[in-house]
């Protein structure tokens, strides 16, 4: 699984998008986000850095 905090996710609109954006590169990837802690959990068959390059084109970089 892999954990990451996501500074510019704040409100339930992020939360899909972010959940969109990960779905879109494994239909079956599970995301859970937290906007309060900008917590995000995603288990996916997709790679980490995959994951990560297609948060940060949709505007939701996690934190290093
Ligand atoms: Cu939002």
């Amino acid at each position: 699984m892999l954990k990451m905090t996501i500074p510019s996710m704040s409100c339930g609109h992020c939360v899909r998008s972010i959940t969109e954006t990960v779905q879109q590169l494994d239909a079956n990837a599970v995301v859970e986000a937290d906007t309060d802690s900008k917590q995000v959990s995603v288990s996916s068959s997709a790679s980490d850095a995959a994951v990560i390059d297609a948060l940060t084109a949709a505007g939701y970089p996690p934190a290093s």
